[in-house]
């Protein structure tokens, strides 16, 4: 079982306990078990029953259960609740809004059992006769209900979402009465994918904001417009909210709408423990305005220095900042060089020299050339001999360009068994070797993780290429020891990579955390194959920020010259 499947049979017996009207201790011991099994770097069936009770957040009862429901595959207290409750009032949960305590009065008062039965209260009006089932609340169960239809809720990735974000600013920045404006939501908070866009403005009078909105050409129809919040679909599908807000709210108003929710709700506590009460509008003592103008207001009036989006998760950032030991993360200008591209003589679509112009355009002093090895007959991988013939020709660009420094790479696929597929002595000659996996990424845990640590271990092995082999939406990660794999690699001062492919971003940024804290290094890189490409760095970047690195932490951040000593450098 992955984390994440874990981590929702968790929240689902504690949606269930709710319904059950289970006491809220019991039913918070679930919710926090399975936010901290999400959250989780290593993959958490591969943990000992001793181990899983280490995690902060889970007891010891949790710890064995969760010991069973990896073993089994499921468990009992599930599969009794789940026997109580019909599985299309369940399905209620998947609209937005409606959590356990909002579906049991659901439930209790007019014994609704399914969406069918919640759509005709809600159009008949009946909702109403309900506490905190208002009109607005009617409204949008329906619009949830209409876009829950197939097709619609899909995540895309960032680099999707960033296409349309920049087009849509592009376009209401003509408006003249936007003050500001920002998108906000997990977009700020640069997740690797989103659900929609939250497009936050400040306007003295919403009225030619929401007109410049709705004639942005993308839109396909208006899902639901208020005077100050309008929702729109867009023709791929995509839905964007817009909140105009007035100037003075609209620090407040970005904190709420980037959340992350829990974050938000942290936000709120720390406001609520001096009194304070914390909106979208404002930082309110009573009924006047403490802070809203800007975010750093905001956050300086809770005692906090200014948190970055990308670690607005409630994963200890809070802590960190009222403790003063916020990390300075990462920025695209700290990287120096690039350490995985590829070339023609592969699958890569430009020269070597075409690359290299890109990346010194680009701002990087260095680049390795890292080419597939042969097992890849497809993309024409590298046998020795064309190996060298690579190495003359990187010799005589070197000699001819100046201002950037190109290194001898390889990409060497890990074979089966953890071997590599090049002999040593071909390795050793290179500057740089990425060791990836490329087939058989479903092996069984044990045997990849053999598989990896065999690699590690190469000493001409000086990182591993994007490590779980991912593609977002579309392959799973392979399961690993992720504790394991770090601990050798911190041994072995072998770098682990996050790739900037938009459907990679591998490691992941609770990976990036784990092997940070396991003290072993980073290195961005573009996996560019072709001038263009080499851009991406940019999400690779954030990703990083995710996961809290800072400069320190990358390989590549480093000046070329001490990136080359770099083996002298690794401590052991
Ligand atoms: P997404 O769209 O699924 O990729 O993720 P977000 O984080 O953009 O979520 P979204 O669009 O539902 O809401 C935008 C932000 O609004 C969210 O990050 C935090 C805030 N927000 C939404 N619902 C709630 C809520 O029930 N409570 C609090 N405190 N904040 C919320
Ligand atoms: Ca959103
Ligand atoms: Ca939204
Ligand atoms: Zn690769």
């Amino acid at each position: 079982m992955q984390n994440d499947e874990i981590a929702k049979v968790l929240d689902a017996i504690a949606d269930m306990l709710e319904l059950s009207g289970e006491n809220f201790f019991r039913v918070r011991a679930y919710r926090n078990a399975a936010r901290a099994i999400h959250d989780q770097p290593v993959a958490v069936a591969e943990l000992t029953l001793e181990q899983i009770d280490e995690i902060p957040g889970i007891g010891a009862d949790l710890a064995g259960k969760i010991a069973t429901l990896t073993k089994t595959g499921d468990l009992p207290i599930r599969r009794e609740l789940a026997n109580k409750f019909p599985r299309e009032l369940l399905e209620l949960r998947e609209i937005p809004g409606l959590g356990p305590k909002r579906i049991k009065l659901l439930m209790d008062l007019l014994h609704i059992r399914g969406k069918e039965d919640l759509e005709r209260y809600a159009k008949s009006g009946k909702l109403h006769s309900i506490k905190g089932f208002g009109p607005k609340m009617a409204e949008k169960i329906l619009e949830a209900i209409a876009r829950k239809e197939p097709g619609s809720g899909k995540r895309i990735l960032y680099s999707e979402a960033a296409i349309v974000a920049a087009a849509l600013v592009e376009h209401l920045r003509k408006c003249r009465a936007i003050e500001e404006l920002e998108v906000a939501g997990s977009f700020r908070r640069r997740r690797e994918t989103i659900g929609d866009l939250d497009v936050v403005a400040a306007a003295a009078h919403p009225e030619p904001v929401t007109k410049q909105f709705l004639s942005f050409p993308a839109v396909a129809r208006v899902a639901g417009s208020g005077e100050t919040k309008t929702t729109v679909v867009l023709k791929d599908g995509l839905q964007v909210d817009l909140r105009v807000v007035p100037r003075a709210s609209f620090g407040a108003a970005l904190t709420y709408f980037t959340g992350s929710k829990a974050h938000n709700i942290h936000l709120r506590r720390i406001a609520q423990e001096r009194g304070l009460l914390l909106n979208e509008y404002g930082l309110f003592r009573g009924k006047s305005i403490v802070a809203g103008r800007t975010e750093e207001q905001v956050y300086r009036a809770l005692k906090l220095p200014w948190i970055a989006p990308e670690m607005r998760e409630d994963r200890g950032e809070i802590e960190a900042a009222s403790s003063g030991t916020l990390p300075a993360l990462i920025d695209r200008a700290d990287l120096r060089g690039d350490l995985h591209t590829h070339s023609t003589y592969t699958d890569g679509r430009s020269s070597i020299e075409e690359m290299a112009r890109k990346e010194r355009e680009s701002g990087l002093k260095y680049f390795a050339v890292t080419d597939h090895s042969r097992r890849l007959a497809m993309a024409h991988g590298l046998d020795p001999k064309r190996l060298r013939e690579q190495a003359r020709e990187i010799k005589n660009l070197g000699k001819q360009l100046k201002g950037v420094t190109i290194l001898r790479g390889i990409e060497v696929d890990i074979l089966d068994d953890g071997s590599l597929d090049l002999p040593d002595n071909a390795l050793a000659e290179l500057d740089w070797v990425v060791a990836s996996v490329h087939y058989k990424l479903d092996q069984n845990p044990r045997d990849m993780t053999r598989r990896l640590i065999k690699a590690i271990r190469n000493r001409n092995v000086d990182a591993i290429g994007h490590p779980t082999g991912r593609l977002i939406g579309h392959r799973e990660p392979s399961s690993f020891d992720l504790g394991e794999i770090l601990r050798v690699a911190r041994e072995e001062g072998c770098a682990m990579e996050i790739d900037s492919q938009p459907e990679r971003l591998d490691l992941t940024d609770t990976m990036c955390m784990a092997a940070k804290r396991a003290g072993v290094k980073l290195v961005i890189s573009s996996d560019a194959h072709s001038p263009r490409e080499i851009d991406l760095l940019e999400y690779g970047v954030n990703q990083a920020r995710r996961g809290w690195i800072e400069a320190g932490d990358v390989l590549n951040t480093r000046p070329c010259k001490s990136f080359r000593q770099r083996r002298a450098l690794v401590s052991v």
